[in-house]
């Protein structure tokens, strides 16, 4: 009997204690806390902003019951009741993203610390999270007690002319609390308080649509102040003032360049002190001769204002600043991610083409500059050129950067060895030229600065065929190089615009790659600003074409990008604020479409840039506009019917479906004949009724049909920019996997993997930008980094690796893990990192046996489906497989968080 108790006795303890190591018991933590998609965001202007946690937890089956916040104005404040501003209290939810402030309107300047606990499903309370906070920025225009100051009587005539050097200084008496400087600039600004760069943010202060919103930014500079001071700002012509779009190029927004600055200093005695730009403050040229962001810059190390940044400073040559009157009440705090130089990158050869320049490779097509060490005479000009690619005979290749010239200019003040970098210019380049060198620099003297906004990356994509790595490479590249503070389209040439177009289809792809919440925000509100009284969106954001747009699939990205974003981050604020640009939209194309719901008539880019011959017989795949207009309107009716029920707006969702129901009709009416087919007969025509789920049911087999014999005769896609996304997507869906993996695997023109062969290192615009003899697409349009058809990441996540967002369930709340192999593929790993944490899809197929791994992050739910399985025949634990669903060849088992494996022998 004794035996039998301490059997028992240890059989207890080792439940207990298996218990404890499988984390049962274990305590939840709580971390990632993130105020508005940012870390510790300081000069905000959200004034109910969003929170977001994440839970930490290794154990299985890890839930958030409830949730309680608490905030202070210090973080020691927090714990003590009387002093919390905002307390939530226990709340029962499993929220923990996107959670709204709920306490007092915050006022200008003010900083909130906070933080927050949670309760698991076994409700056990998390200890606290660390403490972080956010800060307000300026909310209201009066409180800018600063003037906008510029450079008097402005001699200026040639298109780009020389940066504005500005200086002022202030002594402080007292003992520094705390420091912070607000700013900003018609044109851009680099900021300098005792000699140093204030931050690390580039192309301050972004590119908004600034007639109509410009940002200020932010920068705690407690730690830069001495007794006395001495503060610079050197401004150069960016986007406001240099070439930008082909309209009026030059000084689309103005032709003044301006500053406007103020600090506020708090004591520890508690008072405060205001220290602005007035006219007072002096203002010179200096070596910046001209900075553009289509040309270069030209930097004339002769006229450098030694010290000028700095206190002691002598002014000769100075000249008074004059104040202007320029608007305050459309300052804006930045909501978005700042330009960083995020990597660096080291030339991988030398070259002397056969013409004989002297040429860099850097292995890789970026978006910056190159920094150079570099040895000159007194008086001496080099000069850097950069290309995307060479010519076929391997000279350097320039021509498709049409008008831009794309010139970094230096000129030696004295005999040496300097250290030069750019300011207010980048170029899209992988190969780098140096002109009228004497010495030549070493690889080892340059380096490779790659800018762009500096989002976090979330994605990776890994499998065991090197060219699809290579490709998932190149799209996050091509996302690199032209997310920079807005989705440009391409880098290099006279272009660089926000293209509604590109943006949409690629918006999940990027979605998978990088956090683009707080990005895709900030971009939506200046497609806001910048649309028309008549609800046209224009085609390129910030609009520099004079309000050209309203044309499909472009200007719809003012629906699909918040969507996007909703789906990713569960966001529904996005929806809101957007929601009248988006029924704007959607009232100009009833308008246009009239009584008969056809849109017809308009111009469009349509299908662009689709698959085109030479061939008497074949012109190449064109889809009628007329189609593609409709099948538009049809689509983003219907988002717009979900955004209006999500957003509590039940008659409005009533009425966008009865629209989207006379669509469809006037649609199959008019397009479709009554055995299926497109009057249109081109992949593009079939995805796109097929995706976008316009055909009548009775219909989708047949259109299936007709699209896989199309895919079947050409043995390659036809598609282009509106079509190429959902292709893949398409064929899976209808089945037709084998396909979609034929058109991923091709190598051959036109295919994703072509560019692969040529040793492209990014996405190209044509499908043939270089062809196979080397030579090239007509030089009008002939980018190699264009993240358009990148836009196949999504379908490599979601169906190749089967990481897979559920509307319903928006944030990866609940989501699909369902890997699909196919194409010869035997290896696949996917991560991303939701909101919730990362989430890990691997599978491997190796002797006919599929090993799948998963990761599922606490406060979430996955359904995990395995492809060609038997539910009999899977290792997995006993709980788990009583609950599996057998559905055709697929095996249904939903989990909550944790680490799972699963084997079994995959049919062929
Ligand atoms: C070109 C670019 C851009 C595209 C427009 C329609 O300027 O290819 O990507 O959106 O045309």
């Amino acid at each position: 009997m004794k035996q039998l108790v301490s059997l028992l006795h240890s059989l207890i303890f080792v439940f207990t204690f298996s218990a404890f190591s499988f984390g049962v018991l274990a305590q939840t933590e709580v971390s990632k806390l993130v105020c508005e998609y940012h870390t510790n965001p300081l000069g905000i202007d959200v004034l109910k902003p969003r929170l977001s946690w994440q839970l930490v937890s290794d154990a299985q089956n890890v839930k958030q019951s409830a949730y309680e916040i608490r905030v202070a104005e210090s973080a020691s404040d927090l714990s003590k009741k009387g002093e919390q501003i905002w307390n939530s209290g226990k709340v029962e939810s499993d929220q923990s993203v996107n959670v709204i402030y709920g306490g007092p309107a915050p006022e200008s300047m003010q900083r909130f610390y906070w933080q927050v606990r949670i309760w698991d499903n076994n409700g056990k309370a998390s200890k606290w999270s660390n403490p972080t906070y956010w800060e307000m920025g300026i909310l209201e225009p009066e409180q800018w007690n600063a003037s906008w100051i510029t450079l008097s009587n402005e001699p200026e005539t040639e298109d780009s002319k020389p940066a504005q050097y500005y200086r002022s200084e202030f002594s402080t008496s007292k003992n520094i609390k705390s420091a912070r400087v607000y700013v900003t600039s018609h044109g851009l600004y680099e900021l300098f308080l005792n000699g140093e760069k204030v931050g690390d943010q580039l192309f301050t202060p972004g590119w908004t649509s600034y007639n109509k919103r410009l940002q200020y930014q932010t920068y705690d500079v407690t730690n830069m102040l001495q007794n006395e001071n001495a503060v610079g700002v050197v401004l150069g012509d960016g986007w406001y003032r240099g070439n930008i779009g082909w309209v009026s190029a030059n000084g689309y927004y103005g032709d003044t360049l301006a500053l406007l600055f103020q600090l506020k200093i708090d004591y520890t005695d508690g008072s405060n002190e205001w220290i602005v730009s007035d006219k007072n403050w002096k203002v010179s040229n200096g070596p910046i001769r001209k900075s553009d962001i289509y040309n270069g810059e030209t930097y004339d190390a002769r006229l450098e204002l030694d010290g000028w940044t700095e206190t002691g400073y002598t002014e000769t040559g100075w000249k008074s600043v004059k104040e202007i009157d320029e608007p305050k009440d459309l300052l804006v705090a930045p909501q978005g991610v700042p330009v960083k130089a995020v990597e660096e990158l080291k030339p991988i050869a030398f070259i002397t083409t056969p013409k004989g320049e002297i040429v860099y490779d850097m292995g890789q097509n970026m978006v910056g500059w190159v920094r150079i060490k570099m040895k000159g005479k007194a008086g001496q000009k080099v000069q850097l050129k950069f290309a995307e690619v060479l010519d076929k005979e391997g000279n350097f290749y320039t021509a498709n950067l049409r008008g831009a010239e794309c010139t970094d200019t230096y000129i030696f003040a004295e005999d040496g060895e300097i250290t030069y970098e750019p300011t207010f210019t980048f170029h899209g380049f992988r190969y780098l030229q140096l002109i009228g060198f004497d010495e030549i620099p070493s690889k080892e003297d340059i380096t490779g600065v790659v800018i762009y906004s500096d989002m976090e990356p979330t994605g990776t994509f890994a499998c065991n065929d090197e060219m699809i790595n290579q490709l998932q490479h190149n799209i996050q590249w091509g996302q690199k190089g032209n997310f920079l503070d807005v989705p440009t389209d391409c880098p290099q040439r006279d272009e660089r615009l926000g293209w509604t177009g590109d943006a949409q289809v690629f918006s999940m792809t990027a979605g998978y790659n990088f956090d683009v919440a707080a990005f895709y925000t900030k971009w939506m509100k200046d497609v806001a600003a910048d649309q028309l009284d008549n609800g046209v969106v224009p085609h390129v954001i910030p609009d520099v074409l004079n309000g050209q747009g309203g044309a499909t699939g472009w200007a719809d990205a003012v629906a699909i990008i918040p969507w996007s974003v909703y789906k990713i981050y569960d966001d529904t604020r996005i929806l809101e604020e957007n929601y009248p640009a988006i029924t704007k939209w959607v009232g100009y194309m009833n308008e246009r479409a009239g009584d008969d719901f056809l849109w017809t008539g308009d111009t469009h880019f349509g299908d662009w840039l689709a698959y085109a011959t030479t061939q008497s017989d074949y012109p190449g795949a064109t889809t009628e506009k007329d189609l593609l207009a409709t099948a538009y309107f049809y689509y983003t009716t219907t988002l717009t019917a979900k955004i209006a029920a999500i957003i509590g707006k039940p008659q409005d969702a009533k009425k966008y479906n009865q629209l989207a129901t006379n669509i469809k009709e006037a649609f199959n009416n008019e397009f479709v004949t009554p055995n299926g087919r497109l009057v249109s007969h081109t992949q593009t025509a079939y995805v796109i009724a097929l995706a976008f789920g316009i055909l009548p049911e009775s219909m989708v087999d047949e259109a299936a049909d007709y699209l896989a014999k199309d895919v079947e005769k050409f043995k390659h896609l036809t598609t282009g920019f509106l079509g190429t996304p959902i292709l893949c997507p398409t064929l899976s869906a209808i089945g037709r996997d084998d396909l979609a993996f034929m058109l991923l695997n091709r190598t051959e023109y036109p295919s994703w993997l072509y560019p692969v062969t040529q040793g492209a290192t990014t996405i190209w615009e044509r499908w043939d930008g270089q062809k196979p003899d080397g030579s090239f697409q007509d030089v009008g349009m002939n980018s190699f980094n264009h993240y358009a058809y990148g836009a196949i990441g999504e379908w490599l996540y979601s169906h190749v690796a089967g990481i897979q967002v559920d509307e319903n369930n928006p944030g990866y709340k609940k989501f699909l893990l369902a890997p699909n192999p196919g194409g010869g593929l035997s290896h696949v790993k996917a991560t991303f990192d939701s909101m919730y944490g990362k989430i890990v899809s691997d599978w491997e197929i190796s002797n006919g046996e599929m090993n799948y791994s998963v990761v599922v992050p606490a406060n979430t739910f996955a359904e995990i489906v395995l492809p060609k399985a038997k539910v009999a025949e899977i290792t997995m634990t006993d709980d788990l497989k009583s609950a599996a669903k057998q559905t055709g060849t697929k095996v249904t088992v939903s989990v909550g968080s944790g680490t799972y494996s699963f084997g079994y022998p995959i049919a062929d």
